[in-house]
């Protein structure tokens, strides 16, 4: 439930290349923190780089995604409600008994700050290094302006559990809780003027997008939504009755939201629709913390943890069988390794490209590749591209069934688009020789595979279209007898 302008965002690119190839993903991964403690919140500063904050003063922290987690020393055995992280530093934990803790230094040591107050801390929020909130039962309300070094009571008008405190910038900010109490400040928490939230149910979490753009959450499976800085709050249809504790978002399009009985939910259209996602836990959700459309992670009671690299969704996964004709050798019946990339698009003219993936080839010519943008039973053609051979198209278009589909280019020459592969002992191959990929193989392609071995050049090259790492008369052979065929790229 945090998204802080001070946190680098991955770009989304990043983690589809990392996400490639991964015969293993799923929406949503498993992590073991090695605790079975109840985790009131998580919070990622980068990629890499967490905080779990937990039952019992339980403080932890990851260096590698969530995938391995330290304990460190809280020195409270108080249960910390939240933690709010500036940078990778500098962070804040909230907690029963007026708890507020500091560190400086990621968490390696934390200090004890004096709130004043006695009451459970529900919440803390930074707009910078130096001003923050924190929002607690009895209607308490509390400010900083100098990092936590002190705090000062403000007035937030209600005598109600406030679960929430958000600043979209150090001057607007909204705070929520019981009997469906919103309120919303414009100077920083010096005043807060309450605001029609529509229901008088428990409201738990805050988060905004930006100044005008936020979501609230709450009992009943309640998510509202407000586009004017919640003027209107409008509610969301989520297709679910459960307490939904916790939501937060990655820009004012792509969010998670994660509540009891193992619920997470996400939207890529600010909440206009909610997909139920798979998290493979019954457990209740207390947080969820995401980074960017693809990258989120989710904990709660029973030590649960879940991570998602592929945006909640179950990736879609080809099951390709494909060989190149200049890297296989038919005697051992063996495929050279090497990167492709499958272009999966549309069955109608102009065929246009609906997602891609990369992959590496197998030793017999399998290899998968996963998708995020695909739906079942939907026809795609398959487009097979290789650094130095033709681009070869799947003879029909296909369909994803349970999120998958196996296709064999090699066992029959009528599997690929116009029969456009090679024989190569009792197996069928995509045609090598095409070296500066414009689509046909000829002089130009047989001129670069010459040149090259004059030059008796070697390295991972286009020109070594055998694969074996040097460019010599092999190459040549293989590039000008296809030349020699006019082999080039057929395609409906
Ligand atoms: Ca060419
Ligand atoms: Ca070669």
């Amino acid at each position: 439930m945090k998204y802080s302008h001070y946190l680098v965002f991955v770009t989304a690119m990043m983690c589809l290349l990392m996400s490639a190839g991964n015969a293993d993903a799923q929406a949503w991964q498993t992590v073991n923190t090695g605790t079975g403690s109840t985790l009131t919140e998580v919070f990622f500063a980068d990629e890499n780089t967490g905080w779990i904050s937990g039952a019992g003063g339980l403080l932890m922290r990851s260096t590698n995604g969530g995938t391995n987690w330290a304990i460190q020393n809280s020195g409270t055995g108080n249960v910390l409600w939240a933690l709010f992280f500036i940078d990778h530093n500098t962070g804040w934990a909230c907690g029963n008994g007026g708890t507020m803790l500091k560190t400086t230094d990621g968490g390696t040591a934390w200090s004890s700050q004096n709130t004043g107050s006695g009451v459970p801390l529900w919440y803390v929020h930074f707009a910078d290094p130096l001003n923050g909130w924190t929002s607690g039962s009895g209607g308490v309300i509390l400010r900083t302006t100098n990092g936590g070094t002190s705090w000062q009571s403000g007035s937030s008008g209600t005598g109600n559990t406030l679960y929430s405190v958000f600043f979209s910038n150090t001057s607007t900010g909204w705070v929520t809780g019981d009997g469906g109490f919103i309120a919303r400040t414009t100077n920083s928490g010096l005043n807060w003027i309450q605001q029609i939230s529509g229901t008088s149910e428990l409201l738990h979490c805050a988060n905004f997008a930006n100044s005008s753009t936020g979501w609230i959450t709450g009992f009943s499976g309640r998510i509202i939504s407000t586009s004017n800085s919640g003027s209107n709050w409008t509610q969301q249809s989520t297709g679910t009755g459960v307490f939904i504790r916790s939501i937060d978002f990655a820009g004012p399009y792509h969010g998670f939201a994660a509540g009891d009985g193992g619920t997470i939910l996400s939207t890529s259209n600010g909440g206009l629709n909610w997909t139920l996602n798979n998290s493979s836990a019954i457990s209740n959700f207390y947080s969820v913390c995401t980074l960017d459309p693809l990258t989120a992670w989710a904990v709660g009671e029973n030590g649960t943890l879940r991570r998602t690299t592929t945006g909640g969704i179950e990736p879609k996964t080809l099951g390709l069988t494909f060989l190149i004709e200049g890297m296989y050798d038919p005697v051992n019946d063996s495929l050279m390794t090497d990167s492709a990339m499958v272009i999966v698009r549309q069955p109608l003219f102009p065929f246009a490209p609906v997602d891609t993936s990369r992959s590496v080839t197998g030793t017999q010519g399998y290899c998968e590749f996963e998708f995020l943008k695909l739906s079942n039973g939907v026809p795609y053609y398959l487009e097979v591209k290789h650094r130095n051979s033709i681009n070869t198209w799947s003879a029909s278009a296909v369909t994803f069934v349970s999120d998958t589909i196996s296709y064999d280019f090699t066992d029959d020459s009528s599997k690929a688009f116009g029969n456009n592969v090679a024989l190569k002992g009792s197996r069928y191959c995509i045609y090598s020789g095409d070296v500066n990929k414009d689509g046909i193989i000829d002089a130009t392609d047989a001129g670069l595979v010459d040149n090259d071995a004059a030059a008796f050049a070697a390295g991972y090259l286009s020109s070594d279209v055998t694969g074996d790492g040097f460019v010599d008369g092999a190459d040549y052979a293989l590039t000008d007898n296809n030349s020699f065929n006019f082999i080039g790229v057929i395609s409906p």
